[in-house]
């Protein structure tokens, strides 16, 4: 918020000169009609603003990782994910099946699956696993609740050896918690997940306008990449942890009384 403040009042300053002393060369239109955009323009500003990065995107030196699971609906396994302290980026797609290029009304053998990019300097490959075995039934067979079918099935998928190690082993521990009923949970090396159309990218995010509204309306594919994004899709599920639920819940009633400042971090 203080570097558009700040911004907006240099721009006013140069805006000011100009008109007084320099002539008014072509960059310098651009310049003022980038200023005047951004004071008449109420649309434009928030525009301007949506350009200023995202502070996840691009991590150079900072490598992160992705684990993939699938556990039911992936517009909910999406928000399970999206709060998580480290947990970089979402994304739903499919994945755990033969057929080539599938699409959410041709699935197939395909399962409806969560990748999650995360930080594991912040969160462990166990901690995610946790989180996926507290987030559904894996007891429950072909399905989560009332969606039922091969798509809702649960799959660990594992990129390595290391992580096929620790999800037997949890699968092991689920398991002994009680042996009335099987962990229908498979564990499967991943062979390509197939991002899922946009529609259901964010989707319960999608379903808050006036969130997306104070996030200045970014564009599909920022949206997609922004962590922001991925912790209020799982606000709008309410699926954060409730501390975090309140936190959001404040701060978005606070923008809106004050008609200011965009939602850029939470
Ligand atoms: N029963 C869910 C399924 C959604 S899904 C992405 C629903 O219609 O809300 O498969």
């Amino acid at each position: 918020m203080e570097e558009l403040s700040r911004s907006r009042a240099l721009s006013g300053n140069h805006s000011t000169r100009l008109s007084r002393s320099v002539p008014l060369s072509p960059p310098n239109l651009l310049t003022l009609a980038v200023v005047l955009a951004s004071f008449f323009g109420g649309a434009q500003c928030i525009r301007l603003a949506n350009r200023i990065p995202d502070p996840a995107a691009g991590f150079p030196d900072q490598p992160s990782r992705t684990a993939v699971f699938a556990l039911g609906s992936f517009w909910r396994s999406e928000a399970v994910f999206g709060c998580l302290d480290g947990v970089v980026r979402t994304a739903v797609g499919y994945a755990g099946g033969s057929k080539p290029n599938p699409e959410y009304r041709s699935l197939r053998d395909h399962a409806e699956c969560v990748q999650v990019e995360y930080d594991p300097r912040l969160i462990s490959y166990r901690q995610l696993l946790d989180v996926f075995w507290s987030s559904h039934d894996s007891r429950q067979v072909l399905g989560q609740g009332p969606d039922v079918g091969n798509q809702y099935r649960s799959i660990i998928f594992t990129n390595g050896t290391e992580e096929s190690r620790l999800a037997a082993l949890s699968k092991e521990r689920e398991q002994s918690k009680s042996k009335s009923s099987v962990v229908t949970t498979q564990i499967q090396h991943l062979e390509t997940f197939y991002h899922a159309e946009p529609e259901h990218q964010k989707f319960e995010l999608k379903q808050k306008p006036l969130i997306l509204q104070l996030m200045g309306n970014l564009p599909e594919d920022e949206l997609q990449k922004s962590s922001l994004a991925a912790k209020l899709n799982s606000f709008a599920a309410e699926l954060c942890p409730p501390h975090i639920q309140k936190q959001i819940d404040a701060k978005i009633g606070d923008i809106i009384r004050k008609s200011w400042p965009l939602l850029r971090n939470v």
